[in-house]
């Protein structure tokens, strides 16, 4: 399987994933400033929203949009039981892979990381985003993942909450959430994903500098 991803971004929920499955993949990094790959691929034929991640599967189809991939990965590679099978536990793991990317990620921190949202517009949207952050922190207290045991949906909300080391989301006002980051922040699939990230991240940030 090949996996597009950007350094940091939604995509390292599959990464998590993968490395939960102890599966092997090609991990294709994109710039999302020109949507072309480090090999100089134009992403925008993989994916014409140009959006991370995307997968090519081992049969070639090209699979994008985070609930579908991490889903595929998921019933993928089932020994990992990284997703329910059919029925209620699986509509309870769309239920909250849904609120992640809806709620979250698109609601709360698009318009956050977006320079060219107004000051007031952000302020709005962070006091939405009040309500969405303890409603999850309510879910959260008292448990150790979204559903009875690790998922590709915590695997998706570890990738959305990291982003609060760039945005004004300041998870001490919820401390459910926050103690479910720091331990998820420990696991080794999220360990490994988050440090080989940062450091491809760093060397983006280098090669814009110098662009
Ligand atoms: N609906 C898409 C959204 C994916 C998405 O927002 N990806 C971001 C990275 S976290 C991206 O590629 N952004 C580039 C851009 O907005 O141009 C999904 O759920 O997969």
């Amino acid at each position: 399987m090949d996996l597009y991803f950007s350094p940091l971004a939604c995509s390292m929920a599959s990464r998590i994933a993968l490395y939960e499955a102890g599966a092997p993949a090609r991990f294709i990094e994109v710039d999302l400033k020109t949507r072309r790959t480090l090999e100089g691929e134009d992403f925008l034929a993989i994916n014409p929203l140009g959006l991370v991640p995307a997968i090519r599967t081992d049969d070639g189809e090209i699979l994008t949009e985070n609930a579908a991939v991490l889903q595929y990965i998921a019933d993928h590679l089932p020994s990992a039981a990284l997703a329910p099978g059919a029925g209620m536990a699986r509509s309870r793991l769309q239920q909250w892979l849904c609120f992640i990317g809806t709620e979250l990620h698109q609601a709360l921190f698009v318009p956050l990381f977006d320079p060219k949202t107004p000051d007031e517009v952000k302020a709005r949207t962070l006091e939405k985003g009040d309500s969405r952050l303890s409603y999850l922190d309510q879910h959260l207290t008292d448990r150790e993942f979204l559903l009875d045991r690790f998922s590709v949906a915590d695997a998706y909300l570890f990738a959305v909450l990291n982003w609060k080391i760039a945005t004004p989301v300041d998870l001490e006002r919820w401390p459910g959430v926050r103690d479910y980051y720091t331990r998820l922040k420990e696991r080794p699939s999220v360990a490994r994903a988050l440090s080989e990230e940062h450091a491809l991240y760093a060397v983006g940030q280098a090669r814009h500098r110098a662009a």
